[in-house]
């Protein structure tokens, strides 16, 4: 009984490390646990020497036989926890309280209310991510929150090649278009309860389905991304055309601040009245965008500039143009301590820079107080204007975040 007690804790001794460790450490510790059964063997021998007879002592070859036993379940167990250890699993919840000028109390249908006061999930994800190797890499991230059906955000694979400092990685499938800096900065970080207006409207839904290649180098100084896209989002499960987009983003660290610029270029098929099967139209984006950390203890600001040209609205007459559009929207992002932030962000969209008054500024404000390490209250406000005209339309947001 003494013997199998010392077996275990020698065996649980030697496994325990282990399971705090990487990969190559489950060799060793069976190498380790055979030594010591050979020492216990070789100790049992020596016990049962003539003149004892105990008649319950188990023998040599029986405690090999359990040792063998124990060290195959820990070797299962292991293979476990490494299979467990490649995934890795993170998400968030957004509960909010939104409170907006523009609501009307309307009962015709969920779909096409016009109240827009309500308490809901604004996003609840779960990211799963699957690291067989530093090598390849499978992401899966599903929203259930707004929008009734859950919908895929993230869905797609990664390979990266070992021969290089710059870790050239190719992605297939489901991702963030490669463009400026709030299309790629994640919802559960942002400052304010939604993109700004320009990115809104230029990039709705953030991603398309495609093929890209990325990669860093000159010591993490330089990165970029080249991706080939359908150019249609994730709105549609298809892509109308046979032209694909290309969009792309270099980017670059001088210390505290960060710069890149970015290009999107591509065709969309507009159905326009008299001519439903469509036309192309040109579809183009150029950006810049920075990132500064401020010698101000705690202050960060931000700021991305995009022009480009937006092909027209479905249904339209087919004499109009595709227009010339240009936004841009700037954060300054003061934290006190590590439990507060005040955010001030203002942001501007011109959905023609041909015709005057038509731009949409927003001048916005938030306050985040971080609970603890998962979770933060977000109170904000926004105030959206017309160039020549002030509607009713301000937005009020309370919102609860939860992520791990
Ligand atoms: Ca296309
Ligand atoms: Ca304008
Ligand atoms: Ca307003």
């Amino acid at each position: 009984m003494k013997m199998k007690l010392l077996v275990l804790t020698l065996a649980c001794a030697v496994s325990l490390p282990s399971f705090a460790a990487d990969e190559p450490v489950v060799v060793i510790a069976k190498a380790d646990v055979d030594a010591a059964a050979s020492a216990v063997a070789a100790d049992d021998d020596q016990q049962t020497e003539p003149g004892s007879d105990e008649v319950t002592s188990p023998s040599a070859e029986d405690l090999a036989g359990r040792l063998d036993s124990i060290t195959e379940a820990f070797t299962e167990a292991r293979n476990t926890l490494d299979n467990l250890n490649r995934m890795r699993f993170s998400g968030y919840i957004q509960p909010q309280y939104l409170n907006d000028e523009r609501s009307i109390n309307e009962l015709t249908g969920v779909a096409a209310t016009r109240n827009r006061d309500q308490f809901s999930v604004r996003r609840a994800r779960i990211k799963f991510a699957y690291q067989f190797s530093p090598t390849s890499r499978f992401i899966f991230q599903p929203d259930f929150g707004t929008g009734g059906a859950p919908t895929l955000k993230d869905g797609y694979v990664e390979y990266t090649e070992p021969w290089t400092t710059w870790r050239n990685t190719l992605t297939a499938g489901q991702f963030n278009w490669p463009f400026g800096f709030e299309i790629m900065y994640s919802s559960s970080s942002r400052e304010m309860p939604e993109r700004s207006n320009v990115v809104r409207t230029l990039f709705p839904g953030e991603r398309d389905r495609g093929a890209m290649l990325s990669g860093v180098g000159f010591g993490e100084r330089f990165n970029y991304r080249v991706a080939v896209v359908n150019g249609t989002g994730t709105a549609q499960t298809f892509d109308f055309n046979k032209r694909k987009d290309v969009v792309a983003r270099v980017g670059g660290t001088l210390g505290p601040l960060d710069l890149g610029v970015s290009l999107y270029r591509g065709a969309e098929l507009v159905s326009l009245t008299g001519l439903t099967r469509g036309r192309e139209f040109d579809k183009e984006r150029t950006g810049i965008d920075f990132q500064w950390v401020t010698p101000v203890p705690g202050l960060g600001v931000r700021g991305e500039y995009i022009r480009g040209v937006q092909p027209p609205n479905p249904g339209v007459a087919q004499t109009v143009r595709a227009a010339d559009v240009d936004g841009w929207y700037a954060y300054a992002i003061q934290n006190l301590g590590t439990r507060h932030q005040f955010v001030v962000r203002v942001d501007e969209y011109d959905p023609n820079t041909d015709t005057n008054n038509n731009a949409t500024r927003t001048i916005g404000g938030s306050y985040i107080f971080h609970w603890d390490a998962n979770s933060k209250f977000m109170f904000a406000y926004e105030q959206p204007e017309l160039e020549d005209s002030d509607p009713d339309d301000n937005v009020f947001t309370l919102r609860y975040q939860y992520s791990f």
